[in-house]
C-alpha cells in the first residue's frame, strides 16, 4: 500500500537549511502527542535568491482555522518539513491542506481568442484541437511561444515559480519584525491599514529565472519572449481574518495581479487559478471533491468521514470564489461560436457568455489527483486553467465544470479558475485584435478590435472550514456578506458597542 504520509521534495539548499529545524520539529511532534494545544512550527529563513529573502511564518492563527503562510505564494503547508497545515479546530492536530497557492497563465505573441471551446465539426466531435494549434502548437516555424503558467503551488512537487519581494507580514505578530512600525500599508496619516483582526501582506513575482521550470515540457527555456521576461506578473497578496463566532473559520485571500513586463507587452489569454491540494487527514487518498455552482464554491471532504487521530468527524475544506477580473472583450464562454444571451448546459451548469466590462466570474472548476497524474506540462497546466480536460495529447475537450475523478476517493486537488482576459501594463492603452472560430471556414476570423486600459486585476477567494455539508452555505454567505461590505466589520474594541 502506498505510504500515506506525503513528503515534499526539497531542494538541496533548503534541505540543508531545514534539516536542523526538521530534526527539532520531529522531536517536538513526538513530545506533542496527546497534548491538546499544539503550536505550528515557526521559522524564518533568509536565502540568497532573487531578492535575497524568503520568509515562512506561523501564519494565520487568530481564529479556529490555523493556516501557515509564506512570501512566495504557498499557503497551508509547513514548507520547512513538507507537512500538511490548515489545522481545524485550532490545537487539534487535525489538518486539511497539503499546499495551496495562485497560478497565473497567459501568452504574449499569440492572438487573443474569444472562445476556448470550438465546434470543430470536421472531426465529428467537439474536440478542441483549434485551441491546441492556435495557442499551444509547438510544431510551427518560426516557433511561437506557448502559454506560460506561473505555478504558485505545485501539487506534484515540481518547480514553484514565484519569488518573494517582501516579507510575509502578519499584522498581529509584531514579535516577528525588528521594528514596531513594520506594517507596510499605511494611510495618509501613517496609520496602518488593517481591515481584519488579523491581516497578512506579501508581494511576489515571477522574475527570478532560477526558479523557473525549464524542463522539457515547460515553456520557460525556449529563448523567445516568455523565456526572456518570464510571463511578467507580480502579485500583491493580502488576507483578512476575524474570530467572531460566525466567521471564526474563514480567511479571505485578495490577489492583485499586475503586468510588470519589461517590454511592456500585453499578456493575452490570461487565466488565474487558486489551486489547493486538499488533504483531509493523513490518509490523503480517500478524499472527495464537491462543487456548488450556485454559490461559486468547491470543497474537499473525507470519503468515510473518519481519519486516524481525528477526535471528530472530518470537516469540509471549502473555497468560495468572491471576485474575478472584468472581461476585457466579449468572451464566448459557453462555446457556441457566437456572442449571445443564450445559456448552454456544460456539465450540468448553465453557462452564459460574458460581455466586455462584466465580471468573468468563476469560469471553470476543475480537479486533478495524484493517482491519475496532475497536469505536469505547460500545455496541460494552461488547459486545466482554461477549463479543459487537460491531457496535452488527444482529447483536450472543454469541460469547465466537470469534476472529473472528484467523486472517487483519491488524493484530490481542486482548481478555481477565471479568464480569459487581456492583462496590459498599468496605465498603458492597448488596441488588440480578438479572434473567433468561424466554423463555416474552419479557421480563425476577426471578432472585434478592443481598446483595453491596463490596470491591476483582482481575484478574491475565501477559504474556510465547515463541520458538515449543511453548514457550508451559511458560512459561504457570511463570507460573501463580509466581502460585499468591503471587510468593514467592527474591531474587538468597538464590538461590544455594536452588540449592545
Ligand atoms: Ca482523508
Ligand atoms: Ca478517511
Ligand atoms: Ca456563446
Ligand atoms: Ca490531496
Amino acid at each position: 500500500m502506498k505510504e500515506l504520509f506525503k513528503m515534499r521534495t526539497l531542494t538541496g539548499g533548503l534541505l540543508i537549511l531545514c534539516f536542523g529545524v526538521f530534526a527539532l520539529l520531529l522531536g517536538e511532534s513526538q513530545a506533542r502527542k496527546g497534548i491538546q494545544e499544539t503550536s505550528p512550527p515557526e521559522a524564518s529563513t533568509a536565502q540568497t535568491d532573487h531578492f535575497g529573502l524568503r520568509y515562512i511564518r506561523h501564519g494565520l492563527d487568530i481564529n479556529d482555522f490555523r493556516v501557515p503562510m509564506t512570501n512566495w505564494a504557498i499557503f497551508g503547508q509547513f514548507v520547512e518539513v513538507g507537512r500538511a497545515g490548515g489545522e481545524w479546530p485550532k490545537g487539534s492536530n487535525e489538518f486539511y491542506i497539503f499546499g495551496a497557492g495562485i497560478w497565473v497563465s497567459g501568452n504574449v505573441n499569440r492572438p487573443s481568442l474569444q472562445t476556448l471551446a470550438f465546434s470543430n465539426l470536421s472531426m465529428g466531435t467537439r474536440r478542441d484541437s483549434v485551441l491546441y494549434s492556435a495557442i499551444i502548437d509547438t510544431n510551427r516555424f518560426p516557433p511561437r511561444t506557448n502559454p506560460r503558467a506561473v505555478i504558485g503551488y505545485n501539487p506534484s512537487g515540481g518547480a514553484e515559480e514565484f519569488s518573494g519581494l517582501t516579507d510575509i507580514f502578519i499584522s498581529d505578530h509584531p514579535e516577528d519584525y525588528p521594528t514596531p512600525d513594520f506594517w507596510p500599508l499605511v494611510d495618509d496619516q501613517g496609520n496602518p491599514i488593517i481591515l481584519g483582526i488579523e491581516d497578512s501582506y506579501t508581494e511576489y513575482d515571477d522574475q527570478d529565472s532560477t526558479r523557473w521550470d525549464t524542463g522539457i515540457n515547460s515553456n520557460a527555456g525556449d529563448g523567445v519572449d516568455i523565456a526572456k521576461y518570464g510571463l511578467g506578473v507580480k502579485v500583491i497578496q493580502r488576507t483578512h481574518s476575524w474570530d467572531y463566532e460566525e466567521n471564526k473559520t474563514i480567511h479571505f485571500f485578495r490577489y492583485d495581479i499586475v503586468n510588470i513586463r519589461e517590454d511592456m507587452a500585453p499578456i493575452r489569454n490570461c487565466f488565474v487559478s487558486v489551486m489547493c491540494d486538499a488533504d483531509v487527514g493523513r490518509k490523503a487518498n480517500d478524499d472527495l471533491v464537491g462543487f456548488d455552482h450556485g454559490r461559486n464554491l468547491g470543497y474537499a471532504y473525507d470519503y468515510d468521514f473518519a481519519e486516524v487521530g481525528f477526535k471528530r468527524m472530518p470537516g469540509f475544506l471549502t473555497f468560495v470564489f468572491l471576485q474575478s477580473p472584468l472581461a476585457t472583450y466579449d468572451v464566448d464562454l459557453n462555446g457556441d461560436d457566437q456572442i449571445s444571451d443564450d445559456s448552454i448546459l456544460w456539465n450540468e451548469v448553465w453557462v452564459k457568455d460574458v460581455l466586455k466590462g462584466e465580471p468573468l466570474g468563476l469560469t471553470s472548476f476543475k480537479t486533478s489527483n495524484l493517482q491519475s497524474g496532475d497536469p505536469d506540462t505547460e500545455p496541460e497546466k494552461y488547459l486545466i486553467m482554461a477549463g479543459h480536460n487537460y491531457p496535452d495529447v488527444g482529447d483536450q475537450r472543454y469541460a469547465p465544470f466537470d469534476v472529473g475523478s472528484g467523486n472517487i476517493p483519491l488524493d484530490q486537488r481542486l482548481f478555481q479558475n477565471t479568464g480569459p482576459f487581456l492583462l496590459a501594463p498599468v496605465g498603458q492603452t492597448v488596441i488588440d485584435t480578438i479572434w473567433r472560430w468561424d466554423w463555416a471556414t474552419e479557421s480563425l476570423a476577426l471578432a472585434s478590435i478592443d481598446t483595453v486600459m491596463g490596470d491591476t486585476v483582482r481575484v478574491v477567494v475565501a477559504v474556510f472550514m465547515a463541520p458538515d455539508l449543511e453548514k457550508i452555505p451559511k458560512i459561504a454567505e457570511m463570507a460573501r456578506f463580509i466581502h460585499e461590505r468591503g471587510y468593514m466589520l467592527p474591531k474587538p474594541s468597538d464590538y461590544s458597542d455594536v452588540i449592545r
